[in-house]
């Protein structure tokens, strides 16, 4: 009796023992994440998706040692709300003021609810948001004073740590934000910043447009305020001494990103890095220009492909690469001519920045948010992996929550959907059904495409792209024509009618978890 009581006893105290070391090992197990956000880079801009004039060795590295996606979507056509989907989980077009923002917008994401770094946050984390930001910041349709602390940003949605800039490299400010402060702030130079008018005396693009070193194209407005070399969208006076190179822009948030892993290489951590490259104006630093067939907007793949490699690099130096997920993906799809006269169009000869998909950047059709999304974790994904499960970057959110086994309220993140396992290859099926936004909705169920009508060019007039506006509403078997070339809309009229009835309840609903 008493032998048994005391093998009892033991084993209660050797399970106690046990279970905090359990935990803590398991804590220990939490793999780092680092979310690499390229801007602007097209389905088929990579040579892991098929580009053949362009070589991307570091990328196709990620989907080498891991998954590459075939399938895989942001929200949306442009960045503001392909960014806020990625944060918050929910569809950009249900709130107002989700379009691309100017450089002195308000914080749209709302500080009263879950987003992607305060979920990682509670997971016992630490967060980073290094590059672009172009979220808004500050209180709600309130003057951001530049030159004090700015009350509202990346830390107040979920970041410790943030270095970025404000909006676009062609928008004003060009300047660095560190968590709530401009970097080199210099009180008796001021920075002000305008988007209806003029400020200050200092040259323009249109006014002065042999100052230029990068002229702009003919009627895209990028003509204001000449920031090194470079005219910009609005206008700013002061800060001097701030203002960034727009060469050296890549190597100070790569700097940043490899600070911060470094800083934190013992603890989990998850690192948001939003690259610069390859949006307008693309200005490779020397080690890249020139270097690509394809003229600057080949340089800065380059140079993006360069960074995605030194952080490889930076992992395997401090030995976590195994037990860190690394996603490299696009805020949206491919553009050649955005703003300014690099010679992108003529110089993209025998490559197809979409791949094989109709549209790019702004448009409905599957160029303007299918994206590349390649993803490695070593200890997980198994290596050559290729998936044509349907995920989206809106994902990010619930599949984490429940990789953390945390609980979403109600009203966060509705239309977010746990897809885990699609996400690390243990599964090939991601979600049902997907709504985009290019100027028009459209929703995807399986291998269909249904486009909703919208009025407006079917031709976007700056940029000589297509934007998948029409007025008849549009049916496509991505299966069979992933181009979107033979719309079936009036050979099925009960599928488009179905198609437009589900888009209809989810967006009048309000959520579709
Ligand atoms: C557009 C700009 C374009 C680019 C884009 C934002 C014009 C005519 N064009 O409005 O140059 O800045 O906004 O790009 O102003 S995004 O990738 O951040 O969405
Ligand atoms: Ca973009």
């Amino acid at each position: 009796m008493f032998q048994k009581k005391q093998w009892f006893l033991n084993a209660v105290l050797a399970i106690a023992l046990l279970v905090p070391a359990f935990t803590s090992a398991q804590k220990k197990q939490k793999p780092n994440v680092i979310f690499i956000y390229a801007d602007d880079v097209g389905y088929g801009d990579l040579s892991a998706y098929g580009a053949a004039k362009i070589s991307t060795p570091n990328i196709d590295r990620i989907g080498k040692e891991g998954i590459r996606f075939t399938n895989a979507h942001t929200s949306s056509a442009t960045c503001t709300p392909s960014r806020f989907a990625l944060m918050t989980g929910k569809y950009p077009w249900r709130q107002k003021g989700t379009g691309v923002l100017p450089g002195d917008a308000s914080l749209i994401i709302p500080t009263d609810h879950i987003t992607l770094p305060a979920l990682f946050q509670k997971a016992g984390y630490k967060t980073a948001s290094v590059g672009k930001w172009h979220l808004g910041l500050g209180e709600s349709s309130k003057h951001i004073n530049w030159n004090k602390p700015i009350t509202k940003g990346p830390n107040e949605v979920g970041f410790d740590y943030a270095y970025f800039f404000p909006a676009t490299s062609d928008r004003v400010p060009t300047v660095f934000v560190e968590n709530h402060e401009v970097q080199g702030l210099d009180q008796n130079d001021p920075i002000e910043v305008d988007y209806s008018k003029k400020i200050g005396d200092e040259p323009t693009g249109k006014e002065n447009p042999e100052l230029l070193k990068l002229p702009a194209s003919p009627n895209h407005g990028h003509n204001n305020t000449i920031v090194n070399g470079i005219g910009r969208i609005g206008w700013m006076t002061g800060g001097k001494q701030t203002r960034w190179t727009d060469e050296e822009i890549a190597h100070v948030f790569l700097s940043k990103a490899q600070q911060f892993m470094e800083d934190n290489s013992k603890a989990p951590f998850f690192l948001y890095f939003s690259l610069n490259d390859i949006h307008v104006p693309r200005m490779p630093s020397s080690q890249f220009k020139g270097k690509s067939e394809m003229g600057l907007r080949g340089d800065v793949i380059l140079q993006m492909d360069w960074t995605v490699g030194e952080i490889l690099k930076k992992l395997d130096e401090l030995k976590i690469a195994d037990n860190t997920l690394i996603i490299f993906s696009s805020d949206n799809g491919p553009v050649l001519d955005d703003g300014y006269a690099d010679r992108a169009v003529e110089l993209a000869k025998g490559h197809s920045p979409a791949g094989p998909l109709r549209g790019g950047k702004y448009s409905a059709f599957e160029g303007g948010s299918r994206v590349p999304w390649l993803a490695r974790w070593p200890q997980t994904i198994k290596p050559a992996t290729v998936s044509d499960a349907l995920i989206c970057q809106i994902d990010l959110l619930a599949s984490f929550a429940n990789f953390f086994q945390q609980k979403l309220d109600g009203d966060d993140a509705v239309d977010s959907f746990n897809v885990m396992d699609a996400m690390i290859g243990k599964s090939k099926v991601g979600r049902g059904f997907l709504i985009k936004q290019g100027g028009a909705l459209s929703i995807t169920q399986g291998t269909w495409k249904y486009i909703e009508p919208r009025d407006g060019k079917a031709i976007a007039e700056l940029t000589n792209t297509e934007t998948g506006n029409n007025a008849k509403p549009q049916l496509y078997d991505l299966s069979k024509d992933i181009g979107e070339k033979i719309n079936l809309a009036d050979k099925y009229p009960a599928k488009v009618k179905t198609m437009a009835a589900e888009l209809e309840k989810i967006r009048s609903e309000g959520r579709s978890r």
